[in-house]
């Protein structure tokens, strides 16, 4: 044991939260940002960017199970697969589950997240020697902006909308990745705390409203992010999100039919949230 700790510098919750480390594994710049991992007693191995814990070994499944899973069963036949951000790797082992996925496009960054999470992050890095996963390097809204590919999914795993990931939130990405999924597509985003972050989930509700013929969001219990009561926004072309369409058949630590049907916000508090 040392007595070394982390204190998170959350860039916008009113709280930060401390780690007890037990070990530094990498600590580096990116041509972006810094990237440290250490290891906690607890946790286990922690990623963190520019100050901001991005998941941790001990409750990552939550968060990325939740992002992908959802809408992976809410769709009948997810074949083609987009993910924006997500350079750690863990909604792409995710959405690889699946033997219905034929080709995962990830688009990030900052290809240093993806090189320290093949080195120092294995159980969530997996999916990268998968001849389905194929990774661009460049900017999320670019590629949205650029791209004539079509998919049946689009999900926006990135880090919290300030800096370079607000730009992914803006009404112009948001009718983007609209337009580039297929005619029943769906799209999925994480989208902060309903305690710290309402303001900004109300404003991204409201937006996927005007793209979307369905908005919803369903909440997943995080530990670790600041707020806690974490949400992931979807807009859909067609589907219900709140409806599975397939059976869960891929292996799952969290996810399942009846946490998916539970998982939705309760209609009275989403109709809340919405007025404001
Ligand atoms: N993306 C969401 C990170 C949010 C972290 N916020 C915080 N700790 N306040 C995580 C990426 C995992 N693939």
């Amino acid at each position: 044991m040392t007595d070394l700790q982390f204190q998170e510098t959350d860039p916008f919750a009113p709280i930060h939260y401390v780690y007890d480390v037990e070990e530094i594994i990498c600590s580096r710049r990116t041509r972006y940002q810094h990237l440290l991992v250490f290891r906690s007693r607890y946790f286990g191995r922690v990623l963190v960017l520019d100050g901001v814990v991005q998941l941790t070994e001990r409750d990552e499944h939550f968060y990325h199970e939740m992002l992908t899973q959802v809408v992976l069963h809410a769709h009948p036949d997810p074949a083609d697969v987009l993910i924006i951000g997500g350079g750690d790797g863990g909604s792409l082992r995710e959405v690889l589950k699946h033997q219905s996925v034929k080709r995962v496009q990830m688009v990030e960054l900052d290809r240093g997240v993806i090189e320290a999470s093949r080195e120092f992050l294995p159980t969530l890095s997996t999916g990268f020697a998968d001849p389905r996963a194929h990774v661009l390097e460049t900017k999320g809204e670019e590629f949205l902006a650029g791209t004539s590919d079509r998919f049946d999914l689009v999900i926006m795993d990135s880090t919290d909308p300030v800096g370079p990931a607000a730009n992914l939130f803006t009404d112009e990405c948001l009718a983007a990745a609209g337009s580039v999924l297929k005619d029943d597509g769906m799209f999925v985003a994480q989208t902060e705390s309903l305690h710290f972050h309402a303001d900004f989930v109300r404003e991204v509700q409201r937006k996927l409203a005007r793209f979307f013929k369905i908005a919803d969001l369903c909440t997943v219990p995080l530990s670790t992010y600041g707020g806690n009561w974490w949400t992931i926004s979807i807009g859909s072309k067609v589907h219900d999100p709140r409806e599975p369409r397939r059976q869960c058949t891929v292996a799952t630590k969290y996810y399942a039919e009846d946490v998916h049907r539970q998982a939705f916000l309760a209609p009275s508090l989403r109709r809340k949230l919405i007025e404001g």
